[in-house]
């Protein structure tokens, strides 16, 4: 038997945000069934030929899984004599850990010299200021004490919309007036929780496209502003992508990784897409940790990535 043993889950994983898991279920139903439905059977033994490896070759493309992992699926499975012994679906579960496997690595805040500053980044509309709003609950019920700095000063209505998650987390939001500096915002909130003995400062910026060089400098500036306060800051940058962009995720991921450095990825709005495959392209391509998956609009949809809860969830009911 192919006794894929399922990886233990961590501690983060057990808290209520994260347990049981048909939210994850229901926000990968579109990749899923893009990718799988109606070609397997749990129950039924099913014999591999040609044109079922030609089929799934061509969906796994199809939801942006990428050459390299769909290439090892397709390979694996046609090296194999499909038998009692041997259920496809464990065989693609294989390959699709091994890919997704090392880049499940959850963001570990470091409290010793705070504040921890998390820098959300990404192309507009991806899901920043959300995420960060459903980050700053899940660090408080860890016990983190969470200010919020409004760091998009650009777009009307940002610094509103970064209040209103405030308030509803019940947490101070340093901001200054539209059109303000924006690395000046971020210096002055964490001089303010320096002050007020704040755990962790999740920073909101201004959407920006990933080939607009004025902007991605501007970028370059508010991460410098970091170093200005403290050269010893402990911080994340965090990349938002969403999901429904497939290859263009890819393509965001590189150029903000080239001109600031990814430490982390948060792949928000799962649940709107059928392209959800582009999770493995960012791994095998990348390898930069996936902190966060997005598979909803609520505060509790964003769920610290765990590579096999996310792989069942895609392989999740092939036998109806
Ligand atoms: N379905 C779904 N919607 C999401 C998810 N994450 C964010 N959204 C929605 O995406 C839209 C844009 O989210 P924002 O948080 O405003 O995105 P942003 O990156 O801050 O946008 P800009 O500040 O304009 O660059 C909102 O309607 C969110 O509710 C998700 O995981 N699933
Ligand atoms: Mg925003």
């Amino acid at each position: 038997m192919f006794g894929l043993k399922r990886k233990k889950s961590t501690e983060s994983d057990k808290s209520d945000q994260n347990s049981p898991s048909p939210r994850l279920n229901d926000g990968l139903k579109r990749t899923r069934t893009g990718i799988f439905g109606g070609l397997f059977s749990r129950t039924k033994k099913i014999k591999l030929g040609e044109d079922t490896l030609t089929e799934l070759e061509d969906r796994l493309l199809m939801a942006d899984v990428g050459m390299q992992t769909t290439d090892q699926v397709i390979t694996n499975l046609r090296g194999t004599k499909v038998d009692s012994e041997a259920n496809p679906l464990d065989l693609i579960k294989e390959v699709l850990l091994s890919t997704l496997t090392p880049v499940e690595q959850p963001l570990s805040v470091n409290t010793e010299n705070t504040p921890y500053l998390i820098l959300v980044v990404g192309v507009n509309g991806v899901g920043k200021t959300t995420t960060i709003g459903k980050l700053a609950k899940r660090l408080q019920n860890e016990g983190k004490k969470v200010m919020l700095a409004a760091g998009d000063t650009f777009r009307a209505a940002a610094i509103e919309q970064l209040q209103v998650w405030g308030e509803r987390n019940d947490i101070k939001v340093v901001a200054q007036s539209h059109g303000a500096d924006s690395g000046a915002v971020i210096f002055d909130a964490l001089a303010s929780a320096r002050a007020n003995n704040i755990d962790v400062l999740i920073a909101d910026t201004a959407g920006r496209l990933h080939n607009k060089d004025n902007l991605m400098d501007e970028m370059k500036k508010i991460y410098r502003i970091g170093n200005k306060f403290d050269e010893n800051l402990q911080r994340e940058v965090l990349l938002v992508l969403d999901a429904g962009t497939g290859q263009n995720a890819l393509a965001q991921a590189k150029q903000f990784n080239d001109v600031i450095g990814i430490d982390g990825l948060v792949l928000t709005k799962l649940d709107g897409t059928a392209k959800g495959g582009i999770i493995f392209s960012l791994a095998s391509e990348l390898n930069i940790p996936v902190r966060f998956i997005g598979v909803g609009e609520q505060i509790d949809d964003l769920r610290v990535f765990n590579a096999s809860d996310f792989i069942d969830a895609l392989l999740e009911n092939q036998n109806e």
